[in-house]
């Protein structure tokens, strides 16, 4: 055989995320941090500045690995997270991806009538995508099984939200106008959206990811019955679709709504293996809302990164004894690493997660 084989998923040194994800025991919490990868660590600012833009880190291979590795030599992360973007499928269906010095996304070509979803296909992961799928395999090759790999897409809704606004928003006014006024328009292209993100997970899946998580961002912002109509009942047909077996080891799939702590139940029922929390709801109630039916991740409000180690420490004790005895439980922020946030309080936070969790596991 010419090609290296990748570590089979069950030669991993350290499983305790996949583990806490299936509610197997675990010695100590798994933590590991959303956007970990980022412009508050001074070597990827280097390494951005190398590739020229972020989309050009993105595509490739080489240096959206070394990214990914970055907060793994410093910290003593439990899992890694591809380094790649969300906005990745809208770009691969032709909208046209830039972003501005100093601002948010951008799309040049924004979804703006039923005609310009009607023009839009289901990119082809190993076509339009393959800079996506050519980083899981380079980045599970360097891991060589140390932690695993996470696999990640942006939700229906939330992709939705950029392509119709043309960027980042606060009021979502364009998008809900489709909503409420022209909803099947709506509603076909979250169908196109949710088969790109199902065959844009299996494709990661099916090189190397050995989990995967669909970020929410803005489900938060529908009301209950639009939540469901928009977001959730599209998330559940992904769910669906995904390969949940991969490698002699389940693909625990992880579902985050920013701002969903009133629809945990709901979340819990499309069938995931966990539900991301933000840092506005207690871990307590949501571990008795959903009993023992998915594990929980998060969720500590990013901004206590700031703080001092020792507050730092009484948060994470706080959340560690809100959880309770007992696995299923990931520890992340509610939310992304802020930028400016001194990268030695993420390691008091991730060293405090591994030492005070101990006790629950015994
Ligand atoms: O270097 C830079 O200036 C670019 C900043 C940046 C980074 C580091 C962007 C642009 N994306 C990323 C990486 C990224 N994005 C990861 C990497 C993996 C890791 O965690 O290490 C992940 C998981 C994402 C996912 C993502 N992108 C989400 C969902 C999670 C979340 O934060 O809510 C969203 C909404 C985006 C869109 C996006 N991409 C970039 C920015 C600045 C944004 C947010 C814009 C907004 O607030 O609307």
């Amino acid at each position: 055989m010419s090609q290296q084989p990748t570590t089979p998923t069950s030669e991993l040194k350290n499983d305790r995320y996949l583990r806490a994800l299936s509610k197997q025991p675990v010695d100590a919490t798994p933590v590991w941090m959303m956007r970990q990868a980022g412009r508050y660590l001074p070597e990827y600012k280097a390494t951005r500045a190398q590739a020229g833009d972020f989309m050009s880190l993105c595509r490739n291979a080489e240096l959206a690995c070394e990214v990914t590795m970055q907060p793994l030599r410093r910290f003593d992360l439990d899992a890694a997270i591809l380094f790649s973007d969300i906005l990745t499928i809208p770009d691969a269906m032709g909208l046209g991806l830039y972003f501005e010095a100093g601002e948010g996304p951008k799309f040049s070509n924004p979804i703006q009538s039923q005609a310009d979803v009607d023009k839009i296909g289901i990119p082809d992961p190993e076509g339009e995508l393959q800079y996506v799928m050519n980083a899981v395999r380079t980045i599970r090759k360097e891991l060589k099984g140390e932690v695993p790999l996470i696999g990640f897409s942006g939700s229906p809704w939330t992709l939705a939200t950029y392509m119709i606004e043309g960027g980042s928003s606060k009021a979502f006014t364009k998008i809900k106008k489709m909503a409420f006024a022209q909803p099947a328009v709506l509603h076909k292209l979250m169908e196109k959206l949710a088969d790109s993100v199902t065959s844009y997970l299996n494709a990661q899946i099916a090189a190397g990811a050995q989990s995967v998580m669909i970020f929410d961002t803005w489900g938060g912002v529908l009301s209950p019955r639009d939540y469901n109509e928009f977001s959730l009942q599209y998330m559940a047909r992904i769910v669906d679709g995904l390969t949940r077996h991969n490698d002699g080891r389940k693909v625990p799939v992880t579902l985050f709504t920013k701002n969903g702590g009133m629809w945990l139940e709901d979340i819990a029922a499309t069938g995931c293996d966990a539900v991301g929390l933000d840092w506005t709801i207690n871990i307590d109630e949501a571990r008795r809302r959903i009993g023992d039916k998915v594990a929980l991740q998060g969720n500590m409000d990013p901004s206590m990164l700031y703080a001092s180690p020792q507050r730092i420490e009484q948060e994470v004790a706080d959340i560690l004894a809100s959880y309770g005895q007992g696995s299923g439980h990931v520890f992340n922020l509610g939310h992304g690493i802020h930028l400016d946030v001194p990268p030695e309080n993420a390691g008091v936070f991730i060293d405090a997660v591994h030492r005070l969790s101990r006790p629950y596991h015994r």
